[in-house]
């Protein structure tokens, strides 16, 4: 994997007053993006670089998203726009999350808009020195997303806090790692390795009776993982099917918390094109 000088955007999102700025301001070692209790304090986007560990990161704080039903001004409206049309253009996104608040519908909103845009996603609980027994949450806050979130395997989730710099070089060294898997090339006969076991296993979902399997694998150049599978039936798998090879392939190669695009293909004859 190539290492050396790497380009990396970060957008952080996530509800007001979860700490945003205070965040954007620990990874800068600097104080420019203005920190209070006052809901809804940041009302500009500010965009700024660092390097760590020979990576270029520019990070863009942005103002605090609520629910539309709780927005009374025109301009919160446009803010939001703002920030939903920024979060296209980032490599990573953190999602920031007060711990001592609960994890909300508008979180999950705001997690399935980077996961359609194929985003790495970062789940990033804040402000944990607030929390007395930090074992037992996490290990809670683990499996309650786990049980209740059907895209945890594509989430990064970590626990930090911003304002007393716990943690906060971990993640960037994870948010490194995740970008340069977005590059992973798979070799094409651990793809084919996969089909093999895949297909030993059975246990497949099936379709109209019959057991739905994928018969040949091929990666497609593209700036985040991307697959073309061939399957054995002429239509388009149901989406338990999609879950279940997916679930199948990030065990394979430990492929988690990074975007995965599929295209699943119906041929009878895998070396067709
Ligand atoms: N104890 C603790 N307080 C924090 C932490 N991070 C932020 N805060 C506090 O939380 C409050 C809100 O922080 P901000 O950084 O302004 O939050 P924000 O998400 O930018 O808020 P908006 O700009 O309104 O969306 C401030 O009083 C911060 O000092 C943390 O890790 N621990
Ligand atoms: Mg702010």
């Amino acid at each position: 994997m190539c290492m050396g000088s790497n380009k990396i955007s970060l957008g952080i999102i996530g509800k007001p007053n979860s700490g945003k700025s205070t965040l954007f301001n620990t990874l800068l070692g600097d104080y420019i993006s203005p920190v209070g209790d006052e809901y809804g304090l940041t009302k500009t986007i500010h965009k700024k670089k660092f390097i760590h560990r020979n990576n270029e990161f520019t990070i863009i704080d942005t103002p605090g998203l609520r629910r539309k039903s709780k927005v009374v001004v025109k301009e919160e409206l446009i803010r939001n726009t703002e920030v939903v049309r920024l979060t296209k253009n980032v490599d990573v996104i953190i999602l920031l999350i007060d711990s001592l608040e609960n994890i909300t519908r508008q979180d999950f909103r705001l997690a399935d808009l980077a996961i359609s845009k194929n985003k790495v996603l970062f789940f990033l609980f804040n402000k944990i020195d607030l929390i007395d027994d930090k074992k037992t949450y996490k290990l809670n806050l683990n499996r309650y997303l786990k049980n209740n979130y059907s895209k945890y395997r594509l989430i990064n989730i970590k626990f930090i806090s911003a304002k007393k710099n716990i943690n906060i070089k971990s993640v960037l060294n994870e948010i490194i790692y995740k970008k340069n898997l977005l590059s992973v090339e798979i070799k094409k006969q651990n793809l084919k390795k996969l089909i093999i076991y895949l297909n030993k296993k059975a246990n497949f979902p099936k379709l109209n009776k019959r057991e739905i399997k994928p018969k040949y694998i091929v990666q497609v150049k593209n700036h985040i993982p991307k697959f073309k599978i061939f399957l054995n039936i002429n239509k388009k798998p149901p989406a338990i099917f999609q879950k279940y090879f997916d679930n199948a392939f990030r065990n394979y190669f430990r492929l988690e918390g990074i975007p995965i695009i599929y295209d699943f293909k119906m041929s009878n004859n895998p070396y067709v094109n």
